[in-house]
């Protein structure tokens, strides 16, 4: 593990600006970070190895990623734990904890997020950490499930996510920052674009997905994630209304009324209930001028030109 002493002398050395969910923002590879993830990032990317099995749920932060974290979780495990049980771990555990950021672990508990000692069982990893930083085995050996989401709904969901800052930012400011890609994980554009390529070329290793698209048509895109990560419902699954059950289970209403999503810290000052805000599409137009949402809609479409992706 990254010793205090090496991590600091990283961080002196690095780009810094301010951040918006943290005092601080720290340039590295490119992309922006909290000084707390940049320890895990570095270790992870000498020590993690990933496996032919494991899954991981990469998202830039605020583009649903404790929905998808949910949904995966109780896809790959509908086997052991049918989403009606009783005591499925997504009513007793937040879903951050059952699926957790492979940045924020220690090299120690890598291991540790399968239910099974055994090697070849799969692991489920979230991260926000974008395709130029990854460990080169993810993108060598696993599967990648990339969840991204309008950008203005992105930026409110993260303005509000600032809730726990010592010193409070306002919008203006968290949008300039945002805009100039001082966010966490940003340049944002530069996040989404590095896996969309991916997901363009190497289409059987990353599956793109949208928060829009599982709103719309959670069935299909249902189907299309149990397909991508080589566990596709069988006809008896869908007959027994299975794919019901895993929505319900994973939708806004039945994770943030749980006890264990309405209490207790995530880490440190980050409560649980804070990544259940108000889970809406559109949510940016009662926060944004529409100044500042045509901005961002211009960036996204000069960011984004000539690569096939659409996303205003
Ligand atoms: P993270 O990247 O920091 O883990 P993430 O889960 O992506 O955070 O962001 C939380 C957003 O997802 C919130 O959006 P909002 O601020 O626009 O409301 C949160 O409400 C939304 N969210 C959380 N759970 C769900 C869910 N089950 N269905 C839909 N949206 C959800």
């Amino acid at each position: 593990m990254m010793a205090n002493s090496s991590a600091e002398e990283l961080l002196s050395s690095l780009p810094r600006e301010e951040g918006i969910t943290s005092a601080y923002s720290y340039q590295y590879q490119g992309f922006w970070y909290a000084p707390r993830s940049l320890p895990g990032l570095i270790d992870c990317q000498n020590q993690f190895q990933a496996r032919e099995n494991d899954i991981f749920l990469v998202t830039a932060p605020k583009s649903g990623t404790t929905w998808l974290k949910a949904v995966l979780y109780a896809l790959m495990n509908r086997e052991a734990c049918h989403p009606q049980d009783p005591a499925h771990p997504l009513l007793k555990q937040n879903p951050h904890q059952l699926v957790p950021f492979l940045e924020i672990l220690k090299p120690t508990e890598y291991d540790s997020v399968s239910n099974s000692s055994d090697k070849s069982s799969s692991r489920i990893f979230g991260s926000h950490i974008p395709t130029a930083s990854l460990p080169k085995s993810i993108i060598k050996e696993s599967k990648i499930v990339y969840l991204c989401r309008d950008i203005k709904d992105t930026f409110v969901s993260l303005f509000h996510f600032t809730s726990h800052r010592s010193s409070p930012i306002s919008l203006e400011n968290a949008f300039n920052l945002f805009c100039r890609g001082v966010s966490i994980s940003g340049p944002i554009w530069d996040h989404i674009l590095g896996y969309w390529k991916e997901s363009v070329e190497r289409p059987d290793k990353v599956l793109f997905m949208r928060y829009e698209e599982m709103t719309d048509e959670p069935h299909a895109q249902l189907r299309r994630l149990a397909h991508f990560i080589g566990k596709p419902f069988s006809q008896e699954e869908e007959n027994s209304g299975l794919l019901d059950q895993i929505i319900k289970l994973c939708s806004f209403d039945g994770l943030s009324k749980l006890e264990v999503n309405k209490t207790g810290n995530w880490i440190s000052n980050v409560r649980n209930d804070s990544f259940f805000r108000s889970g809406v599409v559109g949510d940016w137009k009662n926060y944004l001028t529409a100044e500042m949402a045509s901005k961002l809609d211009q960036i996204t479409e000069e960011k984004f030109h000539g690569s096939g992706l659409y996303m205003t």
